[in-house]
């Protein structure tokens, strides 16, 4: 429907896209995020994701994990942890009703990392989905994308407020793809899912790219092997969330988010080494890149 273009993001462009903050500003000014996460298996996932929207510069961020998953080791005192019914397995079906009065007074909403893929699960992608919250939406929420063809015409009615996050196996499953199809042609993949869904697609991997519901496609090559370890996704879902808590649209935040994530692992893998550094060092590395850039 709209001519295809494709940019390289560059420092002098992230640079120039960074949220800015007064001298009088409040935590109120940057958002409050509501973020649907970590299964007890997978609760790391949920304070990854926490964490990186926590150093992204998030105003307030209120995390809902199942209440089976309680505690949460390495969860930052920073974070709003609410315990929604849940089972050894997830969230369970009272958590749904649970959810419904988190919404209130929230800026947007992330859910994914960890989540889930049972039905509670998915009732719970269904009333974000049917909330006016703009949504990042990655991992579990993906598979349930995939999974469930209702959900999926759920997020065309969503109209642009949507980033998608699916690494290369994500979006195998969101297109009915193979990966190695997905692989041949990334540009292509990314943009005709978001031209199609009317969202905003992020596919990950070496070189990123991003793609709008106009077709602009945005590649990011910041980043590096030594990203390639359980957690990076994670919080790369959480920075996206943090930033468009600030107030940066979905067409910004997507692709600015995963330059500052693959700054941020370049600078350790360049300081540290090119492999083992963790993702939550990639985190907490973002303030000196937000510096670097500045
Ligand atoms: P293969 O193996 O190459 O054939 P999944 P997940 C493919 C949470 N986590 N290029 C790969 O295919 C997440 O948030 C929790 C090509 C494989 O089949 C999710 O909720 C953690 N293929 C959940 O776990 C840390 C690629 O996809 C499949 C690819 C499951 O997420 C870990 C693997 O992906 C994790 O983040 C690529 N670049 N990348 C925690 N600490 O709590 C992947 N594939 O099945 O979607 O599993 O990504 O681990
Ligand atoms: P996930 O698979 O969801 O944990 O996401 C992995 C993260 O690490 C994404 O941000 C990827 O873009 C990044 N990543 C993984 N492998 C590489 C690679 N070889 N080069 C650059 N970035 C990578
Ligand atoms: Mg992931």
């Amino acid at each position: 429907k709209y001519p295809p273009r494709v940019e390289q993001v560059t420092k002098k462009w992230a640079a120039a896209q960074l949220p800015k903050r007064s001298a009088a500003s409040h935590k109120g000014h940057f958002g409050h995020l509501l973020l649907v996460a970590g299964a007890p298996a997978t609760r790391g996932a949920a304070v990854l994701a926490a964490t990186g929207a926590l150093r992204s510069g998030c105003g307030l961020i209120s995390l809902a994990v199942p209440e089976t998953s309680l505690p949460l080791p390495g969860i930052l005192p920073e974070i709003m942890v609410q315990g929604l019914k849940g089972d050894g397995k997830g969230f369970s079906s009272q958590a749904t009703e649970n959810l419904l009065p988190l919404l209130a007074g929230k800026s947007l909403a992330a859910a994914g990392p960890g989540m889930g893929t049972g039905k509670t699960a998915a009732a719970m992608l269904r009333i974000l989905l049917e909330s006016p919250l703009p949504l990042v939406l990655d991992a579990d929420a993906l598979n349930l994308l995939a999974q469930h063809g209702d959900l999926m015409d759920l997020l065309s009615c969503k109209k642009e407020a949507c980033v998608l996050t699916p690494h290369p196996g994500e979006m195998a499953r969101l297109c009915g793809m193979s990966v190695q199809a997905v692989q041949e042609d990334r540009i292509r993949a990314a943009r005709d899912f978001a031209m199609e869904k009317d969202c905003h697609l992020l596919l990950k991997g070496a070189a990123t790219i991003t793609a709008t519901p106009q077709g602009l496609c945005r590649i990011i090559t910041e980043g590096n092997p030594g990203m390639a370890t359980g957690g990076s996704g994670d919080v790369l879902c959480g920075i996206i969330a943090g930033l468009m808590a600030q107030g940066k649209p979905a067409d910004t935040a997507a692709p600015l988010g995963a330059f500052l994530h693959g700054m941020a692992a370049d600078h350790l893998a360049e300081k540290q080494g090119p492999q083992g550094y963790l993702p939550s060092e990639v985190a907490a590395v973002l303030p000196e890149i937000f510096k670097s850039i500045t």
